[in-house]
């Protein structure tokens, strides 16, 4: 197991002013941010990154929202990253998220969801990666 994941704040949450609190909640969850860089997405670049999602219907609209304002990437660390990760941002839709996560205090709706967190350790490398360089972590 990696301890290990990968992290975006979306368009959504830095437009709204929320980067500075969800990164707070985040650092309190127990987590060390190992990468971190404020950048804006190309639409070629948010369709690459979520190439996976191709063949959704929602491609089209997750990749013009995703690239459509500047966004938080970072690695982060902590024992147990991806899972304890995806539990403390909550479920995709913020709707049906726990009460305290990250998506039920900061997201509006499924498409605009305020955080992305990796599903597995496999793409949480591979999702690094496409971010960030090797001077670019520790
Ligand atoms: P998660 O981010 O929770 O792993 P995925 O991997 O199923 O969720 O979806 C990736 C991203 O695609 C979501 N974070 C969300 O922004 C978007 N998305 C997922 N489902 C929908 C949907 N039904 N309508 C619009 N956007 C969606």
């Amino acid at each position: 197991m990696s301890n290990r994941t990968f992290t975006m704040i979306k368009p959504d949450a830095t437009s709204k002013g929320d980067t500075g609190a969800i990164l707070d909640q985040i650092i309190k969850a127990g987590f060390s941010i190992k990468a971190l860089k404020w950048i804006k997405l190309t639409k070629e670049q948010a369709g690459e990154f979520y190439a996976i999602h191709k063949e959704r219907a929602f491609y089209g609209e997750l990749v013009e929202f995703m690239s459509s304002g500047p966004i938080i990437a970072a690695i982060l660390e902590k024992e147990n990253a991806v899972a304890d990760f995806r539990k403390l941002i909550g479920a995709t839709n913020p709707a049906l998220a726990e009460e305290g996560t990250i998506r039920k205090k900061f997201a509006a709706s499924i498409g605009e969801n305020a955080v992305h967190g990796s599903d597995s350790d496999e793409n949480a490398m591979i999702e690094g990666d496409f971010f960030f360089s090797k001077l670019e972590r520790f």
